[in-house]
């Protein structure tokens, strides 16, 4: 008997069939991040990254040009199982020799390459704009400016972006999810806070009012609680986007980013909160340290509640799953392949867990029987399952670090 047999025993007495669970988790889509393989530079600006986020560290090898991020991304989806798609922010618009095109201006043909990258792996893309490392933010602000022609810019940017996300959902046949966030905010305590959200509201508004087809664009709204240098204020606060999105319903989605909350409140519990008043949401997965510090994804406890709370409440087609981190610290293909890896542990450990079982017990109110199940269910054999999951997907199941450290060797190291 193989371990994946035994294992596969050992969860059918639990009521799990573990082939099921694979099969499923294959098909579970999440979205890569193009912005961990270059820290969040792109290609349309020079210099590095600026607006409320941060990247630190410098490691060797990072992607310059966009054949050498389109090949690291390849490198990288080589060691991920599962489905995939590739999440692209505006500001890695792809350029002709001499060409350029201002972010008010971006047309879906910047991101032909993006668009035949995805086609050729048979994966769908998803879209941001780009409202930060730019000459256009205007005092830390972009979307709630108080002034006009600022406001005007970039609500001409958001809504080049609709054109660029219908593009990618067309093109693919896969529907887009495009995410409107902004670093807008202040350092110090406002004088004003109303002013800047009513102006942020209008402004989105008025980007939403591009038509688009909402069953393939999904503009999503996302929050967040502070960021570097705007520590007193942020206009996307957690209660507007979520406001925002509820009461546009039939436009748009609310995004989670799971480093946007105060420290000790959890994305988890929001999941099936917002669940009960949205048919989707969207979610960035990333692992804050202290801060919103956007570490790599690991197996780490929030990381699992999250992935449990998908597939328990039956939700793995309504919540569009993204990666969200950037370490400029470590390789950054193994950053990659490690967070997607995590979360793809995640998600396949909560496919093998008895969730009806436990539940019965929560409702018949036999908590200590739930404690003690819910604590045997974490020693269930679910490396045995990721190994097999690994072997059907054709990536290894561990070890992978070997061949990233070649392509380091062979590729990386030779930027310099
Ligand atoms: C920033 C937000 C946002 C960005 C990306 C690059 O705090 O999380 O989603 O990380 O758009
Ligand atoms: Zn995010």
């Amino acid at each position: 008997m193989t371990r994946y047999e035994s294992a596969k025993e050992i969860y059918a007495r639990y009521g799990i069939d573990t082939d099921a669970a694979i099969a499923l988790c294959k098909k579970i889509p999440i979205s890569l991040h193009c912005w961990q393989g270059d820290d969040v530079r792109g290609f349309d600006h020079e210099g590095g990254l600026t607006g409320g986020i941060q990247t630190t560290g410098n490691y060797p090898g990072r992607a310059r040009t966009p054949d050498e991020l389109l090949a690291d991304m390849d490198k990288a989806i080589s060691l991920c199982p599962g489905a995939k798609k590739i999440n692209v922010h505006a500001s890695y618009a792809i350029f002709e020799k001499g060409e350029f095109a201002d972010r008010d201006a971006l047309e879906p043909r910047h991101f032909k390459k993006w668009v035949e990258f995805a086609k050729a792996r048979g994966m769908g893309l998803d879209f941001n704009p780009t409202f930060f490392s730019h000459p256009r933010v205007k005092d830390g602000l972009t979307l709630s400016s108080p002034d006009r022609e600022t406001r005007d810019f970039w609500i001409a940017h958001g809504r080049a972006c609709i054109r660029i996300a219908s593009y990618f959902a067309e093109e693919t046949g896969v529907p887009c999810v495009m995410n409107i966030w902004t670093g807008d905010g202040y350092k110090d305590i406002p004088a004003d806070r109303m002013g800047p959200r009513m102006r942020y509201k209008q402004s989105i508004d008025a980007i939403l009012e591009e038509p688009y087809d909402f069953t393939k664009v999904k503009p999503c709204i996302e929050s967040k609680v502070f960021g570097i240098g705007v520590e007193a204020f942020t206009a996307g606060s957690a209660e507007f986007a979520l406001s925002y999105a509820a009461m546009n319903r039939n436009k748009c989605i609310p995004l989670m980013d799971n480093g946007h909350y105060h420290p000790t409140e959890v994305v988890s519990d929001k999941i099936p909160a917002l669940l009960c008043f949205f048919d989707e949401i969207a979610l960035h997965v990333t692992r804050g340290i202290r801060w919103d510090s956007d570490h790599v994804v690991l197996l780490d406890d929030e990381t699992k509640e999250i992935a449990t709370e998908i597939v328990r409440c039956g939700a793995t087609e309504r919540v569009a799953i993204a990666l969200d981190f950037f370490d400029a610290s470590i390789n950054r293909i193994s950053a990659w392949v490690t967070g997607f890896r995590s979360l793809q542990k995640a998600l396949l450990s909560a496919l093998c867990t008895p969730h009806a079982m436990l539940r019965k017990l929560q409702d018949e109110n036999r908590m200590s029987r739930k404690m003690a199940a819910m604590e045997d269910v974490k020693m269930l054999p679910i490396g045995d399952v990721w190994a097999e999951y690994c072997r059907v997907c054709g990536v290894p199941a561990d070890g992978y670090y070997d061949d990233i450290e070649l392509y380091e060797k062979n590729v990386l190291l030779k930027r310099n």
